[in-house]
């Protein structure tokens, strides 16, 4: 029997007034979207130990769907619980039609199934994180000293990325291929800012710009255009990249991207300014956010393995390069050059 959909709208926190796609039920709408796989998103309630709705919850708590009267959901202010919410549905939404759109990948897992998520997690929790056993995100509230509620598109894209990562190259999670599952979550959860068009959180290459408060210090969580401007991550490959924390080692593969989608040098994209010197002195033309979109999914989903390390990147998107523009093509020979500006040769 056919679902039936109704068209609903959220004030979010971040991005404005946003369409939702909701779930009548009994005189009242669920924030749950038959459109996109049954996404739903549900209330912790503060709460740690956690179940969710679908799964046999004994000793921990379900997240409880949110439910409203007249399908506009939030005031855009964190005084309603909603507003979270509805970021946390539209960061779903735009990263499932991201997905559909740009890869014709139909869901994280690619079998339409939509995944779930949990806003309001335990109290000032400062992190956000996809889990494969619940096929679910889970976002915290933030301190509201260093972080406010984790809920930002580029954040919502990073995470849901780690499900795709986990269903196809399944990169593991330590040395390099630990730094290179973060590196294509920062991909794509940038491509997702992007593709989402939303005037109020335009696309830029930096992570977490929304989500930071004065007591963090910094502007953005990470930065893609230069890694080390968060005084911690890698610009460039040395032979102690697999030593670094992977959010640390992340920033050889985001340069890289970065590199490639833009170029080398100063430029203003999404009203921020970017600047992305290379690590051999060399400058590079950027082939556009689209091809190194392109290029990074083909090279996840069909050439890297669990233990791929940036030689194997390297190797992995030359081939997705090839097999989509020639061998030899101007943008072939930009992969090889974008890699080589961060010293992986
Ligand atoms: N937010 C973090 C991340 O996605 C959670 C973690 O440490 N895995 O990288
Ligand atoms: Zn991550
Ligand atoms: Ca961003």
């Amino acid at each position: 029997d056919a679902l039936e959909t109704a068209t609903g709208d959220g004030r979010s926190l971040y991005g404005g007034t946003v369409p939702l796609a909701t779930t009548p039920a009994d005189s009242a709408y669920q924030l749950k979207d038959p459109t996109r796989g049954n996404t739903y998103t549900g209330d912790a309630a503060n709460r740690t130990d956690l179940c969710f709705l679908g799964t046999i919850c004994i000793t921990r708590a379900p997240a409880t769907v949110f439910t409203d009267a007249d399908n506009h959901w939030g005031d855009g202010t964190a005084t309603d619980r909603a507003s979270a919410a509805v970021d946390a549905q539209y960061g779903t939404d735009v990263t499932w039609d991201y997905f559909r759109d740009v890869h014709k990948r139909n869901g994280i897992a690619g079998d339409g199934k939509g995944s779930y998520n949990r806003v309001h997690y335990g109290t000032r929790y400062n992190n956000a994180f996809w889990d494969d056993s619940c096929f679910c995100m889970t976002y915290g509230d933030g301190d509201g000293n260093l972080l406010g509620p984790l809920v930002s598109l580029d954040v919502a894209g990073h995470e849901m990325s780690h499900g795709v990562t986990s269903k196809t190259a399944a990169l593991t999670y330590s040395g390099e291929s630990g730094g290179l599952n973060e590196a294509t979550s920062d991909i794509f959860g940038t491509l997702v800012e992007f593709h989402a068009g939303n005037a109020a959180d335009p696309g830029d290459w930096l992570i977490g710009e929304k989500i930071v408060r004065p007591g963090f210090g910094r502007s953005a969580l990470r930065y893609m255009d230069e890694p080390s401007k968060d005084g911690v991550s890698a610009d460039c490959w040395t032979e102690g990249a697999a030593d670094l924390d992977v959010h640390y080692s992340s920033g050889i593969g985001n340069h890289f991207a970065y590199l490639l989608a833009e170029g080398s040098g100063a430029r203003t994209v999404g009203g921020t300014a970017h600047d992305s010197p290379t690590c051999d002195g060399t400058s590079v033309r950027g082939i556009g956010r689209g091809k190194l979109g392109a290029i990074w999914y083909r090279a996840l989903t069909v050439y890297m393995t669990s233990s791929t390390d940036y030689a194997g990147a390297r190797t992995a998107t030359l081939n997705a390069a090839r097999d989509l523009y020639g061998a030899g093509s101007a943008e072939h020979t930009a992969v090889e050059a974008a890699w080589s500006a961060v010293n992986v040769d």
